[in-house]
């Protein structure tokens, strides 16, 4: 029997993926620009085995049912398409807290997608992998890649062309992403639950795709150029439009709590006072993350630390896309 070992860091959409243009594909409604982290992640371990069902552990403990059927159902989509036998045991094991708002499904997803590419010897490019990845979570696609990656989605991709790539970033750039965690506690509603609800609710969620072509493209090349404080506007413009989505949700989704809009007001006070130095994005969850430069990451990380509105930081630059680890590959 076959095993395979991949672990995948999590990343930080600096342009929102918000919303499903088509669902059994889990294409994206919009294309959204990331930032994969270092050292923030999931390994997973794929073994072939003999029974008749799939076994899903997290955390060393069989997966709760919600994540047990998506795993399950992720894992017979893959069938149908490549047409594999038998099943798998998969036990996981994350240093993202889990469903607090920080992708735990992006790690995960993309470290099942490496694994799985391998034990089935698909011998899929890395592209083709991200379009395996985004079968199962769409901002998983974009944990394949090292550094920065883009997503493509939009209502004229098919399956096919909804997939991942690297984007290139200035060199003098010297991007640093602090995470501002506020709350580590399980969100009350998933991501994927709450865009679904955005799309067929939120009469701002139309504005929000029609006007994202224009975030993205100027993102990439703010990216590309090494334009700092035009990529960290653009990064809480879609930040913010994405929410306002949420808010406008019948019924409204929120996931803010009152030290989050503290923190995000300590940045508009830095800004102020230093210059366009720090950036807010948020995700599903209470959090903020923090786009800054390495040479300002000290007054940065000193003044949220001092303002004690935080349960902890920690600082983050762009790690490797998701790879094989090396271990027994057989039992
Ligand atoms: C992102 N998020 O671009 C956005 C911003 C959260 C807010 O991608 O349904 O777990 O698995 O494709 O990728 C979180 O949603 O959703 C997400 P699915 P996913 O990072």
């Amino acid at each position: 029997m076959k095993r395979a070992l991949a672990y995948a860091n999590t990343n930080i959409a600096l342009v929102k993926y918000w919303g499903k243009s088509n669902n059994p594909f889990n294409i994206p409604a919009v294309s959204s620009l990331s930032m994969t982290l270092n050292d923030l992640g999931t390994r997973v371990t794929l073994s072939q085995i003999a029974g008749t069902s799939h076994e899903i552990f997290i955390e060393g403990r069989p997966a709760m049912p919600k994540a047990c059927t998506r795993v399950m159902a992720y894992l017979e989509q893959v069938r149908e398409i490549y047409g594999f036998f038998g099943c798998f045991h998969i036990d996981s094991h994350s240093t993202v807290p889990y469903a607090a708002g920080i992708a735990s499904s992006a790690s995960f997803f993309a470290a099942l997608a490496k694994a799985l590419d391998h034990i089935l010897d698909l011998g899929l490019s890395l592209r083709d992998q991200s379009i395996l990845a985004r079968m199962g979570s769409g901002s998983a696609a974009r944990s394949m890649f090292c550094g920065f990656s883009a997503l493509y989605g939009g209502s004229r991709h098919a399956h096919e062309d909804a997939y991942a790539s690297g984007i290139a970033a200035h060199s003098e750039l010297d991007l640093h992403m602090i995470m501002a965690v506020i709350d580590d506690q399980q969100k009350p509603i998933s991501s994927r639950d709450a865009m679904d609800a955005c799309k067929k609710t939120s009469p701002f969620f139309q504005a929000f795709v029609d006007s994202h072509d224009s975030d993205f493209t100027e993102a990439v090349a703010a990216l590309n150029d090494g334009s700092f404080a035009t990529l960290g506007a653009i990064m809480e413009h879609s930040t913010l439009k994405m929410f306002a989505t949420m808010w406008s949700a019948q019924p409204a989704i929120n996931f803010w709590q009152p030290n989050s809009l503290a923190v995000i007001d300590l940045i508009y006070r830095l800004r102020r006072e230093h210059g366009p130095i720090a950036y807010f994005t948020m995700d599903a969850g209470p959090n903020v993350k923090i786009l800054c430069r390495g040479k300002d990451l000290p007054l940065i990380v000193k003044t949220v630390a001092e303002s004690k509105l935080t349960l902890n930081i920690s600082c983050f630059v762009p790690g490797l896309g998701a790879h094989l680890v090396n271990g027994p590959t057989h039992e």
